[in-house]
């Protein structure tokens, strides 16, 4: 088993052996002497191969080395003034345990297009800014986790092929499940609702599918929804958790020496009505009941700071599970860098009331007898929010393309790998 990470080979290791593991980044034979640069996840280490100190058989060895061959060397760490690192390995022994083929794309440089770094997506991830996004995004989920268990949240898991709509519309993929039809869920918003009357505050980190024909830089089909839904909070409750989920994220990020998003004091809440005045005045001309788009989101950012939350929506531009009072809603969309990166709300609790709301939207609320029913027993107040995990990537990392964030991205034009 691999024992260090190169990060962990430093100077203060200096006259001890070590073994490490990983690829060949670079191969540079100065006659004399050798040297080759080993990649793992977490970073790069020179191995120095000189003569008199080298064992003969190492030369023979590296004289067959291909860039991501996969190898593993056991040497002896010296602290070096010249290597990048400052230390190096003298090789005692190296072995190729997998030979790699000329790569299709070039790693090694910024040259290649997205579509293709898609399509040779396995391959482009060895890029080091690619692990660099991949353990920054999964130290990200971790924070996340952290603040919903010091808020009293438990994790939860719920059906993602389920037999009706969740959000309403039209977006929603169809499966063959056995004699029926059934679909991928779109977000497992009633499923945490109801959770509320239980288990009272839960989380939910797992995959949500939309089968919307967009083809933008922020639009996928399958992403990673984070979401919460508790019991006894209003939407000001719930944004007070989703802010310290940002801040403490934003703390990370500062350790990480990633650059980030600086959020101030305190978030600002924009009114919906104030937000709009603030575009009009600006010469964009938005009607009360549109939705902003990306370019006012950024606009906006002119005012607030990169971080802020729109409230207050009109009902109309909300799902029919949304708290009202016939003008305004309970609801709120946070802004990240321009691009809303969560959405969320206070939400009706009592069934009469959103029975009225589907039927408004031209839902029929028998199709939600499962649902409804569970209204009928004590159904608490509640209140939550849904957060793109890809979106929030994309948008803390400043990547500009929701699909530099995802592994193996499902957009409307791409099924493989
Ligand atoms: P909404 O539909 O706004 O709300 O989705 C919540 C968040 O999910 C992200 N998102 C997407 N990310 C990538 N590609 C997409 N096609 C996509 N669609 C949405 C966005 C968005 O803010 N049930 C409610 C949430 C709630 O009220 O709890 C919901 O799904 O970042």
């Amino acid at each position: 088993m691999k024992k260090y990470w190169t990060r962990q080979i430093t100077p203060e290791k200096h006259g001890s052996e070590v073994t490490v593991a990983g690829w060949v980044w670079e191969i540079r034979d100065l006659g004399r002497i050798k040297f080759l640069v080993l990649r793992d996840r977490e970073g790069f280490v020179q191995i120095t191969l000189k003569p008199g100190k080298t064992p003969e058989h190492l030369f023979d060895t590296f004289s067959e080395l291909n860039r991501e061959d996969v190898i593993l060397v056991k040497g002896v760490v010296e602290a070096s003034k010249i290597a990048k690192s400052g230390v190096e390995i003298f090789p005692r022994e190296m072995w190729i345990l997998n030979k790699s083929k000329p790569l299709p794309i070039d790693i090694w440089s910024e040259t290649t297009d997205l579509p293709t770094r898609l399509k040779w997506r396995s391959v482009d991830l060895k890029r080091p800014r690619n692990l660099q996004i991949f353990t920054t995004a999964s130290k990200i989920l971790r924070v996340m986790r952290e603040v919903f268990y010091e808020e009293g949240f438990v994790e939860v898991f719920t059906p993602k092929i389920i037999a009706t709509t969740t959000e309403g519309g039209a977006e929603l993929f169809p499966v063959f499940y056995f004699e029926r039809v059934a679909y991928l869920s779109q977000s497992p918003q009633l499923y945490k609702e109801q959770l509320t009357a239980s288990l009272e505050r839960v989380f939910e980190i797992g995959p949500a599918y939309r089968a919307e024909r967009h083809n933008t830089d922020f639009h996928l089909n399958e992403f990673i929804s984070v979401d919460a839904e508790a019991a006894f909070m209003n939407y000001a409750d719930v944004m007070d958790i989703l802010e310290k989920i940002i801040r403490r994220i934003s703390e990370l990020l500062q350790t990480e020496k990633t650059e980030v998003v600086s959020i101030g004091e305190s978030v600002p809440r924009v009114d919906y009505g104030e937000a709009l005045d603030k575009l009009n005045q600006a010469g964009y001309s938005v009607e009360w009941g549109s939705d902003l788009t990306v370019e006012m989101q950024k606009y906006l950012t002119k005012h607030y700071g990169l971080v802020y939350f729109i409230v207050n929506f009109p009902p109309s531009l909300r799902p029919f599970y949304t708290k009202n009072d016939g003008v305004r809603s309970e609801s709120f969309d946070l802004i990240i860098d321009g691009i809303e990166v969560a959405s969320g709300a206070t939400r009706i609790h009592k069934r009469e009331e959103l029975e009225g709301e589907m039927k408004k939207r031209g839902l029929n609320p028998h199709m939600f007898e499962s649902h409804l029913a569970v209204f009928d027993y004590g159904m608490p107040p509640h209140a939550g929010f849904g957060l793109g995990f890809n979106r929030l990537v994309t948008a803390l990392l400043g990547l500009g393309n929701v699909r530099y964030a995802t592994l193996y991205p499902r957009d409307r034009y791409r099924l493989e790998p």
